[in-house]
């Protein structure tokens, strides 16, 4: 049997769109206010007031969307928050989970 170099056992090629993932940001007792309102700004494009918003739903709730992105934007933004975190000492936490 020759191969006509189209797939055809493959169908449908497409029905869903790539699953969504939520990235979070988690509360912790240590990490300044100030600073995850920074974290918001810089990496999801949120301006102060939402940062504001979504940092106070945070700490007082346990944890907030930063936002929504397909899988590797997602994992990207949680390793850029974790680094930023780390390299200015503190514990913040920032998970991503299917949506
Ligand atoms: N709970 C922290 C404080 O009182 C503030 C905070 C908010 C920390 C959101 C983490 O994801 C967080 N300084």
């Amino acid at each position: 049997q020759h191969d006509d170099g189209v797939e055809l056992a493959k169908s449908p090629t497409r029905v869903k769109p790539p699953p969504l993932y939520k990235v979070l940001l988690l509360n912790d007792d240590y990490t300044p206010m100030d600073f995850v309102v920074i974290v918001l700004q810089q990496f999801f494009s949120l301006d102060r007031e939402r940062a504001t918003r979504v940092m106070l739903k945070v700490h007082t709730e346990g944890k907030g969307v930063c936002g929504v992105f397909p899988k590797d934007i997602a994992a990207t933004k949680v390793a850029q928050v974790t680094d930023f975190s780390r390299q200015h000492q503190h514990p913040l936490q920032c998970v991503m989970e299917e949506n």
